[in-house]
């Protein structure tokens, strides 16, 4: 099964949220005026009336033409007025779009369609236009460099997904033929290093471990001198999960950094950030604060299967701006790939 056929049926959850939302909010058009309609209509607000009246008929976009082709039966229409407008940007508020993004989409939504009678369709192509406009930019997979090894942090708070990602990358970068070591920079958790140990031998990439307990940050810097002996390619290490609001943690973090660049100063090369959908708006907090402490030079979104938050993707891209390097949506090892914005926008709003 292709990624994005996967992203599509995986995505149910955040495009069902969307798509059904929009279809929603058509159809919950106010009752059209009549003459004999008593004055006092107490669900629709008096702005959302006054075109109502006088408007003429309904004139199909250019989607209500191409189906009515079809002799498909009629899609219902609604016309765009300030009222519908506010329950779009309460759905994608809803959807962990975020306020600002949410405001910006729907003002670019309502331009030039203000008074017009529109259907779901046109609607969710619209959507899908201004998600995708927000997300190409971003858009970006993990650059590769000519020094060797390139290092690749990964950081994240807990369970976000972070060995998982690197054990799905180091095997596709072992499938595209570069030569891999990963640090199992979790030195918490002997759990942890076993985990990264099976990911290793899935990947046929070595892992370097360091006694439970121990200093990241000299094993980060023995597997440098290791990946360099060695001519890899790649260098990627993993780190324990760790809480925004647990300094001493979040400086460890520090120090593995300040340890690696005594080997390489323009190590690392990449420090990934990895995101857990779920969290939704959380996520925001979330890079706000590793910004801070690590250079985080891109995301990784996982877990977009199964959550309804997906729209959080699109607060982070609008919000930050960092590139977006890959997605997961689920625990297998093809379970991730390179983010596309077209792809991406047209599975959330269920098209
Ligand atoms: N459904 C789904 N599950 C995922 C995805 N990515 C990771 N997981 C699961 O999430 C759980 C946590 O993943 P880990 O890779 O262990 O997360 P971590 O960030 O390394 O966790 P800590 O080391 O405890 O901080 C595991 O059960 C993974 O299988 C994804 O894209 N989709
Ligand atoms: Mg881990």
């Amino acid at each position: 099964m292709s990624f994005f056929s996967k992203l599509r049926d995986r995505l149910t959850r955040s495009s069902s949220q969307i798509g059904a939302g929009l279809d929603e909010i058509v159809a919950d058009a106010p009752p059209a005026a009549e003459p004999s309609a008593p004055a006092a209509q107490p669900s629709a607000p008096a702005a959302a009336q006054w075109p109502a009246a006088s408007q003429p008929q309904p004139q199909p976009g250019l989607m209500g033409r191409l189906f009515a082709r079809d002799a498909a039966p009629a899609e219902p229409r609604r016309e765009l007025d300030d009222a519908m407008l506010e329950e779009l940007e309460d759905m994608l508020i809803a959807a962990d779009m975020g306020t600002d993004t949410a405001l910006r989409v729907t003002a670019n939504i309502a331009e030039g369609r203000m008074g017009r009678r529109i259907g779901a369709s046109e609607l969710k192509q619209a959507l899908a236009d201004e998600i995708a406009r927000i997300m190409t930019p971003v858009a970006r997979p993990l650059p590769l460099y000519p020094k060797k090894p390139q290092v690749v942090l990964v950081v994240g708070v807990n369970g976000s997904g972070k060995t998982t990602t690197i054990g799905k990358l180091a095997s596709q970068f072992r499938a595209a033929g570069k030569t891999v070591v990963i640090a199992a920079g979790d030195t918490f958790r002997a759990a942890a290093v076993e985990q990264l140990q099976v990911w290793g031998q899935r990947a046929g990439v070595p892992v370097m471990v360091a006694p439970q307990g121990s200093d990241p940050a000299s094993l980060a810097y023995d597997a440098m001198v290791r990946a360099e002996a060695e001519g890899a390619d790649l260098l990627m290490i993993d780190t324990a999960g760790r809480l925004q609001n647990r300094a001493d943690l979040m400086e460890e973090l520090a120090k593995i950094v300040r340890v690696i660049r005594k080997k390489d100063p323009s190590a690392p090369h990449n420090t990934l950030l990895v995101l857990d959908a779920t969290t939704g708006q959380n996520a925001l907090s979330q890079v706000e604060t590793f910004r801070k402490l690590a250079d985080v030079s891109g995301l990784v979104m996982t877990k977009l299967d199964g959550t309804a938050r997906g729209g959080v993707l699109v607060a982070l891209a609008d919000r930050f701006g960092l590139p977006i390097h890959a997605i997961g949506v689920g625990e297998q090892i093809d379970d991730l790939d390179a983010f596309d914005a077209g792809e991406f926008a047209r599975a959330l709003v269920g098209l």
